[in-house]
């Protein structure tokens, strides 16, 4: 097939681009760079050296033999020139990671809100739109999120996408309906995946399009089997307060010595999977296209849950690392339970990489080995939910910005 990897240069759209391409199918990454921009305004830089993205696709063509075709195109702001190459290329699939993922750093600032806000809904309503015009019947995926159901803990499992709904009518009778989940975003980068959902309901139902949305959880890990044939083909590896997620986070905190940040008691619950298991779920989504008139579908893209303080403690276990408790900076119930259904890539033969110690223990290792490019300064998250919080973690003398944690 030829794909067209939107977001491509990224954490999981790199590892993805060269997964397909090793299978053999055409691959073309379109990406801005904004990822490594940011990087730049932030002041931080991926734990792992990350050579450009030209550099990236010379070696695998020196490793597999295989081309990875890099086009840079901001498809948020550069409309006309997306389509134009959207008019002369006409992928069979499109993979879509081209957003600004961070909660953090959609939560920074009035800008960052707007920055986040206007980014990711014109870059997807972009995409829709650009396939209606030029009648592109390619199959759309999209990274969407975990977030988009809120972290409820209702008892009952959170279905993929959809909820069965009893309403009764004005005749007194019961009318069943199937529902999308009730979107319940915890940040500005949370909603503009719930909007994203939307977008994608209204362009399958109107114009036909062939849309998967796969609902995913934290993603872990950084090494995949392609990522590990050569060590300019690694992956990047966020650790800041920004960009940096948990799991991750917690593991360089135990290479580099420092009390793992946890945030509030610890007790939020939320979904996983391996950065493996991820590239492996997309090429499943891939081979299960919907057809043309079916509406979205959804695959929750997870294989387990954790307690933030769980984690903690494992890898506190593990590795001797201190665990510190902090304010949190985030607006979050303090404490949930979270049950999900994940049957569909399990039936389409997903075989879960689960936590386990030998690959924490790896990616220990690689934060090891590059430990010496961790500035420490960067690591609390400091951005506040509200102005409230900002308030109170400026004031604390506990929190660790304010202090130097050796
Ligand atoms: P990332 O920030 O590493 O990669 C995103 C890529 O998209 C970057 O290379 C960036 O430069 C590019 N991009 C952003 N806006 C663009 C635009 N307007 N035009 C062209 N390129 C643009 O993020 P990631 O961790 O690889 O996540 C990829 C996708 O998966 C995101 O949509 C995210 O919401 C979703 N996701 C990620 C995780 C996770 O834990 N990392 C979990 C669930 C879902
Ligand atoms: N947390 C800590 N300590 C830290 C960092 C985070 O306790 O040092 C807590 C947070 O407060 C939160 C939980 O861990 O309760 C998860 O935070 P995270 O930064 O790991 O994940 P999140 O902000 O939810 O975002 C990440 C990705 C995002 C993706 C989402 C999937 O950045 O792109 O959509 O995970 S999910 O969480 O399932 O919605």
């Amino acid at each position: 097939m030829k794909i067209a990897i939107l977001g491509g240069d990224g954490f999981v759209g790199w590892p993805t681009s060269l997964h397909l391409s090793d299978q053999g199918h055409e691959v073309h990454v379109i990406d801005n760079l904004s990822r490594r921009w940011i990087d730049a305004e932030l002041g931080v830089q991926s734990l792992t050296p990350m050579d450009s993205i030209q550099e990236r696709t010379r070696i695998w063509k020196q490793e597999s033999g295989n081309t990875i075709h890099f086009h840079l195109i901001d498809i948020a702001k550069n409309y006309e020139v997306f389509k134009a190459w959207l008019a002369d290329n006409r992928p069979d699939a499109i993979i879509h990671f081209a957003e600004q993922r961070a909660a953090p750093y959609s939560m920074k600032s009035d800008q960052h809100k707007n920055y986040t806000v206007n980014n990711n809904v014109s870059a997807t309503h972009h995409l829709l739109n650009a396939m209606v015009e030029l009648d592109l019947d390619a199959h759309l995926v999209h990274l969407g999120t975990m977030g988009v159901y809120g972290y409820s803990s209702v008892g009952a499992a959170i279905p993929e996408g959809y909820l069965s709904v009893d309403v009764e009518t004005l005749g007194g009778e019961k009318a069943s309906q199937e529902i999308l989940y009730p979107a319940n975003p915890g940040s500005i980068y949370h909603m503009t995946k719930c909007l994203d959902q939307l977008l994608f309901q209204f362009y399958a139902k109107n114009d036909g399009l062939r849309i998967t949305d796969l609902h995913q959880g934290i993603v872990w890990g950084t090494h995949t089997e392609q990522t590990l044939r050569h060590k300019q083909l690694i992956n990047r590896f966020d650790y800041d307060g920004d960009y940096g997620t948990v799991l991750n986070r917690f593991l360089i905190q135990a290479a580099i010595g420092y009390p793992l940040t946890v945030h509030g008691t610890g007790g939020q619950t939320r979904a996983f999977i391996h950065i493996q298991d991820s590239v492996r779920c997309i090429e499943l989504a891939l081979k299960n296209a919907p057809q043309k008139g079916d509406r979205v579908k959804v695959f929750n893209q997870m294989t387990e849950t954790h307690r933030v303080r769980d984690l903690a403690e494992l890898i506190s276990k593990l590795t001797g690392a201190k665990v510190a408790y902090l304010p949190n900076p985030r607006k979050e119930a303090a404490e949930n339970d979270l049950v999900v259904e994940n049957k569909q890539f399990l039936e389409l033969g997903l075989n879960p990489t689960t936590l386990e110690d030998g690959l924490l223990s790896e990616v220990v290792d690689v934060a090891k080995t590059y430990a010496y490019r961790v500035d420490r300064s960067r690591v609390p998250a400091v951005s506040a939910w509200t102005k409230e919080i900002a308030e109170e973690i400026e004031h604390d003398p506990e929190h660790p910005r304010l202090k130097s944690v050796s």
